[in-house]
């Protein structure tokens, strides 16, 4: 990724745009980047329904409700056109594990996290088994942090899928498994009770070279933790979907569970103490009862997003259009300075030929980009009034874009900037048909 002087990005988007250069703001709390196992949808009506992929961003203490950081026509974007079909439409259908990668950038963007899919995802250079661990590129494609076939191997199992993850201090990958499966490797067996069934709670550590992974919590040492969480005695805990270390208690971890029951559901709880529910900013972590959704999730990704701000973003009501089409295209904007004006560009997806350009517009928010300025679509965007998406006092807009006359087989990215704060949106992919 290019990385431009910030200052040289900031006055020449201000150059073409005509718009004053501000300063994002930094802030100093903790918040969570989840994603959940059956979608959500906010009770405000605010966002469109968040589909299982989507990664929500949510600040304890501050958020009224959770926020996108990712949707799923974003990873459409970083996935590409994998299966070679011409249309942008391979993002996995669940995202089930995220952690920021040990070197991941300042700028925090979707690069930077290592994750896991629910199902064999096909991008352009190979296919991603849901249980490899992996790191999607700027330039396209991905690089494998663990694969599915050294988990198994340094469990001594055979055919895994992970679903949660976290990068210990010590180096090593912490991680959890979707089912439960039978090793036979003897010091595992020990450590498991004497126990060949590895439950799906079970969390592992594996140093990268080791020839063996560790257990460094059971599903019975889980399975008390939330018994004193809850305080009752649990006889299960469904499955632990998602892991991450806990910023309140150095040393300890935090984990949510497969179980949609009342004791359990949408809840997160901390190794600490001998098991609770967690906290962040001195706010209990639990969406059942708050988080602005309409019903209890399931929260199946779970990491911490220091320092962050909900993300401007956009969001467009379709993402394959049978064209011609009779009816404008809606794109909802969301997050952006209230009063502000979000300035779209379109440029043809040619994702991964193209070399997407790096905007470091501080860490409010996604700061990579794939505007191509050579682009006729993308040159034209700024002179193309119904790109200019006028901002409501609560952050939101929403444009009504004619897209009648566009051919079809063409597929485009969509990218937004706010005009007061000069943040970028992630990009997203709209692919229009013949049928
Ligand atoms: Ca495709
Ligand atoms: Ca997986
Ligand atoms: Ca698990």
């Amino acid at each position: 990724m290019l990385h431009l002087d910030s200052r040289c990005v900031r006055a020449g988007l201000a150059a073409i745009l005509g718009a004053a250069v501000a300063e994002p703001v930094a802030h100093a709390q903790d918040a969570l980047l989840v994603s959940t196992n059956g979608g959500a949808q906010v009770l405000s009506a605010r966002f469109a329904a968040f589909s299982p992929a989507a990664l929500l961003r949510y600040e304890p203490g501050a958020s009224a409700e959770v926020h996108p950081f990712a949707h799923r026509q974003t990873l459409d974007v970083l996935v590409g056109d994998g299966n070679n079909n011409g249309e942008f439409d391979d993002a996995p259908t669940n995202v089930d594990a995220i952690a920021w990668s040990p070197s991941a950038s300042q700028w925090r963007t979707p690069f930077d996290l290592a994750v896991s899919f629910s199902t064999t995802t096909r991008f352009a250079g190979g296919s991603v088994r849901d249980g490899d661990v992996v790191q999607m590129q700027p330039g396209g494609g991905f690089v494998v942090v663990a694969s599915e076939a050294t988990l198994s191997s340094v469990t001594s199992t055979s055919g895994i899928d992970v679903d949660a993850i976290a990068f210990l201090p010590s180096g090593e990958l912490a991680f959890s498994l979707a089912e439960d499966e039978v090793t036979t490797d003897p010091g595992l067996i020990a450590a498991n009770g004497n126990d060949p069934k590895l439950g799906d709670e079970t969390i592992f550590a594996w140093k990268p070279g080791q020839p063996a992974a560790r257990i460094v919590h059971t599903k019975a040492a889980l399975i008390a933790m939330a018994s004193a969480a809850a305080q009752q005695n649990l006889s299960s805990i469904v499955d632990v979907t998602g892991i991450a270390l806990d910023p309140a208690n150095p040393g300890e971890m935090l984990f949510t569970t497969g179980s949609s029951s009342r004791a359990l559901g949408g809840k997160v709880f901390t190794t600490a103490g001998g098991g609770a529910i967690a906290s962040m900013n001195n706010v209990p972590l639990d969406a059942q009862n708050s988080w602005g959704l309409d019903a209890q999730p399931v929260l199946d990704a779970l990491e911490v997003y220091a320092q962050s701000k909900d993300p401007v973003g956009i969001r467009a009501a379709m993402d394959r259009i049978v064209t011609p089409a009779a009816t404008p295209l809606m794109v909802d904007c969301y997050g952006a300075a209230p009063g502000s004006t979000v300035q779209l560009f379109v440029s043809h997806a040619r994702f991964p030929a193209q070399t997407p350009f790096a905007m470091p517009v501080g860490i409010a928010g996604l700061p990579f980009a794939f505007l191509t300025p050579g682009d006729p679509l993308f040159a034209q965007s700024a002179n193309i009034p119904i790109l200019r998406v006028p901002i409501s006092t609560t952050g939101l807009g929403a444009a009504r874009i004619p897209v009648g006359q566009v051919p079809p087989g063409t597929s485009v990215i969509l990218q937004g900037v706010d005009l007061t704060t000069l943040e970028a949106t992630a990009p997203i992919a709209i692919d229009f048909t013949a049928s």
